[in-house]
This record gives C-alpha cells, sequence and structure tokens, in this order.
C-alpha cells in the first residue's frame, strides 16, 4: 500500500509514543498532524519535519477547543484518513480512599472523554476519505487492574470498550478500528504519574529492559501499513520481562 498521500493525525505527539511515532511516519512518506499542548514541542517536530507536518496546539480536555482546531485545517492536510488516539497519562497512584479526585477528573477527562472528542470531531473526515484508519492506544491497564491503579485502569478499561463499540458502529463505513495496548514504555509518563519527581519516576524502569517509544511506533506502522483487508483490531505487547501488570523480572 502507497502511504506518501496519508493524512495522520496524532494526538499526544510532542512526547514519548506519540512523537516516536510521528518521527517514523512521517519518514514512510505521511503528512502528520501532531497535537499537544506544549507549543514548544510542536514548534520543534515542525522544525524536524517541515512540511510534511502541521501542528496543533490544544488541551483535549476543552471540546470547543477540539472542534476549532480541526475546522482550521489546511487544504493540504485534509481530509484526515487515519487518526492515533494517543493523548494521555496517569495522574497519582494511590488506594483508592487515598486518591486525589483532581487526579481522577484528569484521568477520565483526558483519557475518556478527551479521546472521545477527538474522535467525534474527526470521524466525518475519515469517513469521507474512503480509506479511514482509527487506532487507539489503550494499554495493559485496560485488560487487567493493578494495585493503586484504580481510575487510571478504569480509564483505559473505557478505551478497550470504546475500542470495540467504535469497530461496532464503524462497520458499515469501512473504517478499520484497532487498538494496541502496550505495558511498561519508558516515556515522560511516569514523570507525569508522579508530578514531576523523576527519580520516582526513574525507579519504574530500573532492573530490566522496558519497551521504548520507538518499538510502539513500528507496530503503528504494522498496523497502518496491513493491507486494506486486514485490520489489527486488537494487540497486546509487552516488554520480555514483563509477564502482567503485577510481574516483572529485575535484575537481582
Ligand atoms: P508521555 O507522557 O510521554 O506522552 C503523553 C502525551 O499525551 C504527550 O504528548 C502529552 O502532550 C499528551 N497529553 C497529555 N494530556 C493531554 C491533554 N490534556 N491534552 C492534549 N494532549 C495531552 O506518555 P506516553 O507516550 O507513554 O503515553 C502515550 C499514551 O500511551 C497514553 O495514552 C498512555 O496512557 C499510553 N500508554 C503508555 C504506557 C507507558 O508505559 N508509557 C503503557 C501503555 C499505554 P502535552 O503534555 O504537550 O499536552
Ligand atoms: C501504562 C502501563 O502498567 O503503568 O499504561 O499502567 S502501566
Amino acid at each position: 500500500m502507497n502511504y506518501m498521500d496519508r493524512i495522520v493525525c496524532i494526538t499526544g505527539a510532542t512526547s514519548g509514543i506519540g512523537r516516536a511515532t510521528a518521527l517514523l511516519l512521517a519518514g514512510k512518506g505521511c503528512r502528520i498532524i501532531a497535537c499537544g499542548r506544549r507549543g514548544d514541542r510542536l514548534v520543534g517536530l515542525k522544525e524536524e519535519l517541515g512540511s510534511k507536518v502541521h501542528t496543533l496546539a490544544f488541551d483535549v480536555r476543552n471540546r470547543l477547543d477540539v472542534e476549532a482546531a480541526f475546522a482550521s485545517l489546511p487544504e493540504a492536510f485534509s481530509p484526515v484518513d487515519t487518526l492515533i488516539n494517543n493523548a494521555g497519562n496517569a495522574h497519582g497512584l494511590d488506594p483508592i480512599q487515598e486518591g486525589d479526585p483532581d487526579d481522577w477528573d484528569a484521568m477520565i477527562d483526558i483519557n475518556v472523554k478527551g479521546l472521545l472528542y477527538v474522535t467525534r470531531a474527526l470521524l466525518p473526515s475519515l469517513i469521507k476519505s474512503g480509506r479511514g484508519h482509527l487506532l487507539n492506544i489503550g494499554s495493559t491497564a485496560g485488560k487487567e487492574v493493578y494495585p493503586k491503579g484504580n481510575v487510571y485502569c478504569a480509564s483505559k478499561h473505557a478505551v478497550d470498550a470504546l475500542n470495540q463499540a467504535f469497530r461496532i458502529d464503524l462497520n458499515a463505513e469501512g473504517i478499520r478500528v484497532g487498538a494496541i495496548n502496550p505495558g511498561l514504555v519508558e516515556t515522560e509518563f511516569s514523570k507525569v504519574r508522579f508530578k514531576g519527581d523523576e527519580a520516582r519516576a526513574e525507579t519504574v524502569y530500573e532492573g530490566y529492559e522496558p519497551l521504548r517509544p520507538e518499538d510502539i511506533a513500528d507496530i503503528i506502522w504494522f498496523a497502518l501499513s496491513r493491507p486494506a483487508h486486514v485490520n489489527i483490531a486488537d494487540l497486546v505487547v509487552m516488554p520480555t520481562a514483563q509477564a502482567s501488570s503485577t510481574q516483572v523480572r529485575k535484575a537481582p
């Protein structure tokens, strides 16, 4: 399949999995709509990728901003045919009785409602393109629950449910819908979860080899570049050292 003329929207392209995916797909010839809140990161991506990228700065929690951002797309980046719903984070790691409701709001509003707002805004474009592909970045946390993961796990279980629901509802439109569900990937994820505590974040990835954002970008590329009759519907990927959310083989 020729990807030279694909127009791919990636949310959360300012770091981690989203940024690695933007770089890989631009190298494959796709035009990229890179989204995130941090304008300086988006400017850096634009400097690296030039005319292959169009950047959109908005917070996925703000539905009107989401709609306005996509309404502003220039002709060269429309219609969008591929959406990678990647923006998201964990906020906090606490037993439910000690959880901070502001963290709960952030996770539900970003990981679930934000994903819905972006999908809603781009579905007309995906349908119009006649070759729409929607990839949701879920998590192993959407397949099982781990201690103190409560609301983050719930938000990713919601992504898992929405992935299945979108596939059913969009079947008649011929849109491919699938999810990639990673285990532990070393990104800014833990830094965000632990509110900037870098030392604590680093401990999450110590003593074993975690996945890298580029590993997930490769899998995303694999899913997108399958022939049109093949849909990667639901894929789980973990580091070899990880057996489950609670079992990771670490060096003694
Ligand atoms: P990063 O923290 O490196 O990246 C998160 C991205 O999401 C950033 O680009 C950030 O951009 C964006 N984002 C966060 N909040 C918002 C918001 N309110 N509005 C718009 N964009 C937002 O983490 P990862 O790359 O690891 O995470 C990407 C996805 O992968 C997430 O959905 C995460 O749940 C999932 N995942 C991660 C795993 C891991 O172990 N790292 C494992 C399984 C799944 P900005 O701050 O500029 O807005
Ligand atoms: C990120 C992986 O195990 O930290 O979704 O929840 S985990």
